[in-house]
């Protein structure tokens, strides 16, 4: 794999205290960015929450993907350009690269914020004939500005954005994220977008709540990372984790709930900070999306739908759009 690294002067550590004080000052609910929850033991803990028995969201997309890739990519013309947004450890996106090495030389371009996913992901996808990786470190809109400049003449642009995670955007961030991608496209394009669908809310509170307790795990390990990283004092067995569906927003909400009074403090941060008995942070949202909101969201984005399938075992779709 080639790798493209960012060269940046920002120091990591100060901008995580200057976020954790942001969230944990914020008026009425406190919140800490989602993001933070993926260091490199939340994202080993999310590989094992996408393996358990509760949790069926990576296991559908990964079914839709090896049952359909085939399928996919003969909506696609080619020479192709792949770009995944969050690639991960890279194992479902095998089933469209190699439906792809079947027809032509292809490059597939992850891009990751994670050094670790994308290092898994040129191991996990570097056997594969006719495919060549080039990684790129970074943010995904500007992951994706860059791989689009270096598109070569002909070659039609699939962006990947898989497993939900357009999900773990507010709204409406979510339709402006496309909106920005859609402006990196040229007309004709593709983006294939796995999302997960609405169901029963139980089978839904226990995704984001395993009787194992990983997923608690993976919440509290954002205070851990603040402990480790800018200097916090949190005491971990004095938080809870909870799951919760808020219906108005159709999201899966994590939280962690003080189990008393308590002050904490951060030291990189310049904070101490009071929690009440029962108080929460706001650590994830995780929307729920129903078939008509998802071409909504396309076509507010400047999309047109192509394609979708849907798996019957958990609903979840993958949704092949093309730009106006
Ligand atoms: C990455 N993302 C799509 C996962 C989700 O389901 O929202 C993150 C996750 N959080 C708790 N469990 C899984």
């Amino acid at each position: 794999m080639i790798l493209r690294q960012a060269v940046t002067d920002v120091d990591p550590a100060f901008e995580f205290a200057a976020e954790v004080r942001e969230g944990l000052l914020r008026p009425g609910q406190k919140e800490l960015p989602s993001k933070y929850l993926y260091d490199e033991v939340g994202s080993a803990l999310f590989e094992v929450i996408s393996a358990l028995p509760e949790y069926g969201l990576t296991r559908a997309d990964q079914r839709l993907l090896r049952e359909n890739s085939a399928e996919i990519v003969s909506h696609l013309t080619s020479p192709v350009l792949v770009a995944e947004l969050g690639s991960g450890s890279g194992k479902k996106t095998r089933y469209l690269l190699e439906a792809l090495d079947c027809r032509q030389q292809t490059r597939y371009c992850p891009i990751e914020i994670s050094h670790t996913a994308l290092t898994m992901c040129a191991r996990e996808l570097g056997d594969i004939e006719h495919i060549s990786i080039v990684g790129f470190e970074r943010e995904y809109l500007d992951g994706l500005l860059e791989v689009a400049d270096h598109r070569r003449p002909g070659e039609q642009l699939l962006v990947l954005f898989l497993g939900s995670t357009i999900g773990n955007f507010d709204r409406p961030a979510d339709v402006k994220f496309l909106r920005a991608v859609r402006r990196i496209l040229q007309p004709g394009d593709a983006l294939l977008l796995g999302t997960d669908l609405i169901k029963p809310t139980p089978q839904m509170l226990d995704a984001y709540d395993d009787s194992l307790g990983v997923t608690a795990a993976f919440n509290l390990n954002v205070l851990a990372r603040i402990n480790r990283e800018v200097g916090g004092n949190f005491v971990l067995p004095h938080f809870d984790h909870e799951a919760r569906f808020n219906p108005e927003t159709r999201s899966i909400e994590m939280h962690l709930r003080s189990t008393r009074r308590q002050n904490v403090s951060i030291a990189r941060a310049g904070l101490t900070v009071t929690f009440s008995e029962g108080e929460t942070i706001w650590t994830e949202s995780s929307h729920k999306y129903s078939r008509p909101e998802l071409l909504q969201l396309a076509m507010a984005a400047g999309f047109r739908c192509k394609q979708q399938w849907v798996d019957e075992e958990w609903p979840f779709a993958e949704t092949l759009l093309t730009a106006e």
